[in-house]
């Protein structure tokens, strides 16, 4: 459902760590918006909506954030618990981010512009849509 990838870091304990990923190479789309979730208290859940046509690559630089995925038919559970590691969701997916520890940050870089229009915000909704479009 979702892609979970490496992303590719540089670097050493003694210096620190440098990651990076490239647009097109490592995130398939053009790069057209980023935004990042940040200063969330733990136990947190945002989310609970799912887009029509926005791709996302999602990564956590710092802390621990678990999502809970659902393309309509499956549910799974990632844990971003790494600055190293990204998924990259590509259809509509529901989603629901919980804060797992204190001040963890979501990154996000996105294939489009703020559009409400694009979000699913009910889930009756969202399996409707699905089930029409599958
Ligand atoms: C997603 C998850 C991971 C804007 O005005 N511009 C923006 O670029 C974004 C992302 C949001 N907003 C407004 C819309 C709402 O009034 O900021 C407010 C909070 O957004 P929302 O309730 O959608 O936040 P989350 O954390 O539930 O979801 C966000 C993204 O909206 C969504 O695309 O996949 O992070």
């Amino acid at each position: 459902m979702a892609v979970i990838i490496n992303i590719d870091t540089i670097g050493k304990k003694e210096i620190g760590y440098l990651s990076f990923f490239e647009m097109l190479k490592d995130f398939p789309y053009e790069i057209k918006r980023i935004y990042y979730i940040h200063h969330a208290p733990e136990g947190m859940i945002r989310g609970f909506h799912a887009h029509k046509k926005l791709k996302q690559i999602l990564f956590c630089p710092y802390g621990e954030i678990e999502l809970v995925l659902d393309n309509g038919f499956c549910e799974e559970k990632i844990l971003l618990d790494s600055p190293s590691k990204a998924i990259i969701i590509n259809e509509p997916t529901w989603r629901e981010i919980k804060w797992m520890t204190k001040d963890s940050v979501l990154c996000v870089a996105a294939s489009d512009y703020y559009d409400e229009e694009d979000y699913i915000r009910n889930y009756k909704d969202f399996k409707e849509y699905i089930n029409r479009s599958s």
